[in-house]
């Protein structure tokens, strides 16, 4: 399946909200007058844009109109995109580097699919035919080591933990480190913990994960991926704003697009926090994770 498919598939829910509302619209009249595109920007806020977003993307839509006179469903719908497209910026991909340790940090809150993206991460790379080893530094939760160790065996690459009673996250990341060290391996996966009370505690514990990396693998090329539950909407957002407070992050993954009738939080989160979006989980299996495209995700939600 290509990408499209894929994406369109995973923005079935959310293409049909906006589709629909979109259709409907443009259906009474066959034009955008002013009544219509403010109902366009309520359609764009309940399918998760942002309120911020969505004015940017309708002032966008006047102007041109202003310009060409045209209002008419096509031109409005170019319109839409090319803003959509402009607010999520150029393609950015997470890409490893050869001949070094790479290691990913993956951050964010409970639930959102950390433990899932580290999987399917570590069988894309095992494809590639890279040596991936993932470090269990999620030992908040009884659950959450023999999680990622079904990871590890369904996709055959080494986890590396020490329990699951609370045992210090930094250890299992020393620990990991060195083994990632001495088996020449290319990435490091961190499965992270979401559930840390307050800032101060969730900076200090990826302060320290940090500084054992900087310490034990100075020449690691060391990047944090925020990961976003699209079924979340609003919270998303918020979530991209406050981690992006505590810790440097590099990209954004979202996950859950395929079960989600809020794809829009794309957009809001991109306007709101300058990071880019490289990855999309559209489902629980395996394979279901894609590099994050904006043309494709945008052509995607908005087809005809
Ligand atoms: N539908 C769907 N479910 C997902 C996706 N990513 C993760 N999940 C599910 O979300 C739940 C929480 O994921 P998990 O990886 O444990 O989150 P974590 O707490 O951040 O590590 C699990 O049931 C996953 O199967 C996705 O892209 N699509
Ligand atoms: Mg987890």
């Amino acid at each position: 399946m290509g990408l499209f498919d894929a994406f369109k598939r995973g923005l079935d829910k959310t293409r049909k909200f906006f589709g629909g509302g979109f259709t409907k619209l443009a259906a009474m009249t066959g034009h955008f007058d002013e009544d219509q595109l403010d109902e366009l920007e309520e359609l764009m806020v309940r399918a998760d844009c942002g309120v911020e977003a969505s004015m940017d993307i309708i002032d966008h839509v006047k102007a041109d109109i202003k310009k060409s006179g045209d209002n008419s469903k096509e031109a409005v719908l170019n319109s839409v995109k090319t803003r959509m497209k402009e607010i999520l910026g150029p393609k950015s991909t997470y890409e490893i580097e050869e001949g070094k340790l790479n290691i990913l940090l993956l951050v964010g809150v409970n639930g959102t699919g950390k433990t899932t993206t580290a999987g399917k991460l570590a069988a894309r790379y095992k494809a590639e035919g890279k040596k991936v080893i993932i470090a269990a530094a999620d030992t908040f939760r009884a659950a959450a080591v023999e999680q990622i160790k079904a990871w590890g065996e369904k996709t055959g690459t080494t986890v590396i933990s020490q329990g699951s009673d609370g045992s210090d996250p930094a250890a299992v990341v020393y620990d990991s480190v060195h083994a990632a060290l001495a088996r020449k391996a290319d990435i490091l996966i961190v499965d992270t913990a979401g559930r840390l009370h307050n800032k101060k505690n969730l900076m200090d514990e990826l302060g320290k994960i940090k500084r054992i990396i900087a310490r034990e693998a100075p020449d690691s090329i060391v990047k944090s991926m925020l990961i976003i539950d699209a079924t979340t909407g609003q919270n998303g957002v918020l979530q991209a704003q406050s981690f992006s407070e505590v810790v440097d992050l590099d990209y954004l993954g979202v996950t859950k697009l395929d079960g989600s009738a809020k794809g829009g939080v794309i957009i809001a989160v991109a306007y709101t926090c300058k990071v880019p979006v490289v990855l999309a989980g559209l489902g629980e299996g395996v394979d279901d994770l894609v590099d994050f495209d904006p043309d494709i995700f945008v052509e995607s939600l908005i087809t005809e």
